[in-house]
């Protein structure tokens, strides 16, 4: 069974909900997000820069959670949310998929850590510097996704699930709301069945 070392609302959504809609079974174990714990030696030997998420698959152990998207998707997926491989539908696949950590998850990322690490010295420069990124990946979902159902056009797929988790962090993150396209793209997808279980076992309240 899959194991999804997890903290609450953090990148492992990604995996989990990905499970859901997959209807593949899989185990949360909480982590201690603490940077105390995430420094220590135990938590070193399964992410070496003290992050989270981790999954196991068996023997694997791994980090990075589009990396994760991805090997469940290839190893249990059936060909199912992804395009085929080799195929332009496909290259776009992955430019959202990389997208969404790579590009728009980042700046969001940067904001948390800066204030976790300076506190009350925390730039507002550097924080507002960081908004503005953010901002502009959330217009270049929007303008991507309009007059489409989800970002490849009619076909629900895990680059979805990339995306969903940035915007989900983009809601609790910036105080403005996001890009018209983009609002509604989000209200889709998190009333989707699978988003909800997936919600709900990130909380900590489903399985
Ligand atoms: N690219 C990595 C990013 C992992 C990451 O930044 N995780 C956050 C939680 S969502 C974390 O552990 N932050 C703590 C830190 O960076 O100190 C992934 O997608 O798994």
């Amino acid at each position: 069974m899959l194991k999804i070392y997890h903290a609450p609302r953090t990148r492992g959504f990604r995996v989990i909900w990905l499970c859901e809609e997959l209807d593949i079974p899989y185990e949360i174990v909480p982590v201690d997000f603490s940077p105390t714990y995430r420094a220590t030696p135990e938590w070193r030997k399964m992410n070496p820069v003290g992050k989270v998420p981790v999954m196991t698959d068996g023997a694997l152990t791994m980090y990075e959670s589009g990396a994760m998207v991805q090997h469940v998707l290839d190893t249990y997926g059936d060909n199912r949310l992804q395009p085929a491989r080799g195929t332009a539908e496909q290259a776009i696949y992955l430019q959202w998929s990389w997208f969404a950590e790579s590009t728009f998850a980042r700046p969001l990322g940067e904001m948390v850590n800066h204030k976790r690490m300076f506190a009350e010295n925390a730039s507002q420069a550097v924080i507002d510097e960081m908004k503005d990124r953010a901002r502009q990946c959330a217009q270049a979902v929007s303008d991507g996704v309009a007059g489409k159902q989800w970002i490849l056009g009619d076909q629900f797929s895990a680059a979805d699930i990339m995306l969903g988790y940035s915007l989900r962090l983009y809601g609790l993150l910036m105080d403005e709301s996001l890009p018209d396209n983009a609002e509604s793209y989000w209200q889709r997808m998190s009333a989707r069945d699978a988003f909800k279980t997936g919600q709900a076992a990130d909380m900590g309240t489903g399985k």
